[in-house]
């Protein structure tokens, strides 16, 4: 009711006000009409489009996901499974480099941008191009395989993933190593690796454990995680039991989302101990063959990837001199960057170090207080 008379009286005023400046006189009159016929009327523009890559093709699929690393092309499940899916529906994409930069408007990655637009979250990203291409992986299932599939892919990604992502947080030290992860070169910057790593250390330690907490995984025993992994290993391979592919001769996006998340576990360096992926190669061997030929079929240059890191091996390169230009705006921009994270960095540590001061400077306040009480 109060809203209601607060728009009444609002309104009243409104009006007095317009009455108010309401021209008087015949010549004022006059004014306002020319006022009125000079005022240009503006053509309606179509809306700009909000996108990072302004210079984009009609229809190429711009990916935005993390850098490569030397064991596997992406460290996320859900940019390999874009990825992947892209590859074989036969659509046309690039990956942006961006250096980890950018997240999606939902603050993740991977997101996509199509003629201006973003899209973003794995599952509404192979959704929407799948409609606007007309590309169903799974058009050939019927409709209790298709609730099958929805029902493992769902055990994937809100159950096995996290599992992942708990060793991940809990090991980052083995994180680093067991997927060769460069920072300098993910990140385009000239920061020291051992610098980076420390910060990473930190930063993707404690808020992924948070993560994992929240989640639920977190909660339990580190026995009692890698028990809940590995039974849904087991379910997937006895699942995929001696099928080349979940339902038959042919991939679909179940397979596409197990070698996504396989991979992970998989394809981490042998010198690096892994309880899971121990347990995947000594009782699922159907799912190791499954991930190989997976990845021999969507990755014929995933040697190339691994080695040279290329976002964009799958892409014809441009002529050598074109090649050098871009190379040179490349490093400028990079660079650039580098100069810039330096400064975030520094600016870090000396948030971090006044921090450590004032906590040190609190604990001697306290011991002071209580020298002060003991002595009364
Ligand atoms: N439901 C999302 C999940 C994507 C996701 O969890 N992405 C993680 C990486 S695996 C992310 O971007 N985290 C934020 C960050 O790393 O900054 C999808 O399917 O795309």
């Amino acid at each position: 009711m109060a809203s209601e008379e607060n728009n009444v009286t609002a309104e009243s005023k409104e009006t007095k006000e317009v009455q108010e400046s309401t021209p008087e006189t015949k010549q004022e009159k006059e004014k306002e009409a020319t006022k009125t016929v000079e005022t240009p009327v503006a053509e309606p523009q179509p809306p700009k489009p909000v996108v990072r890559k302004p210079n984009f093709e009609k229809d190429i699929v711009y990916l935005y996901q993390f850098s490569r690393t030397p064991v596997v092309p992406s460290l996320s499940p859900y940019c390999l499974k874009v990825e992947t899916w892209l590859r074989l529906a036969g659509l046309k994409y690039e990956n942006v480099d961006h250096k980890m930069k950018y997240r999606s408007k939902k603050g993740q990655l991977p997101f996509i941008e199509l003629n201006g637009e973003e899209i973003a979250d794995s599952s509404v990203i192979i959704k929407e191009l799948g409609q606007k291409f007309e590309k169903d992986l799974d058009a050939g299932l019927d409709n209790a395989q298709k609730n099958v599939s929805h029902a493992m892919i769902s055990m994937i990604e809100n159950h096995l993933f996290w599992v992942v992502m708990w060793w991940r947080t809990k090991h980052t030290d083995n994180m680093i190593k067991g997927y060769k992860i460069n920072l300098q070169h993910a990140l385009g910057t000239r920061i020291p690796n051992a610098v980076l790593n420390v910060f990473f250390k930190l930063g993707y330690g404690r808020k992924g454990s948070k993560k994992v907490k929240a989640q639920g995984i977190g909660v339990h025993k580190p026995e009692e995680i890698m028990e809940f992994g590995q039974n849904d290993l087991k379910v997937l391979s006895e699942m995929l039991a001696d099928k080349e592919f979940f339902f038959g001769d042919e991939p679909k996006l179940l397979d596409v989302v197990a070698f996504a998340n396989l991979a992970q576990i998989y394809f981490i360096d042998k010198e690096c101990a892994y309880q899971l992926r121990d347990f995947m190669q000594e009782h699922c061997q159907n799912l190791v063959g499954l991930v190989n030929r997976m990845k021999d079929k969507c990755f014929p240059d995933w040697e190339d990837i691994c080695q040279t890191l290329d976002l964009n091996s799958h892409l014809p390169k441009p002529p050598p001199e074109e090649k050098e230009n871009k190379n040179k705006d490349e490093e400028k921009k990079v660079e650039k960057e580098g100069e810039k994270d330096e400064k975030d960095t520094e600016k870090e540590k000396s948030e971090k170090e006044i921090e450590k001061e004032s906590e040190k400077e609190s604990d001697e306040n306290k011991e002071k207080e209580k020298e002060k009480e003991e002595k009364k």
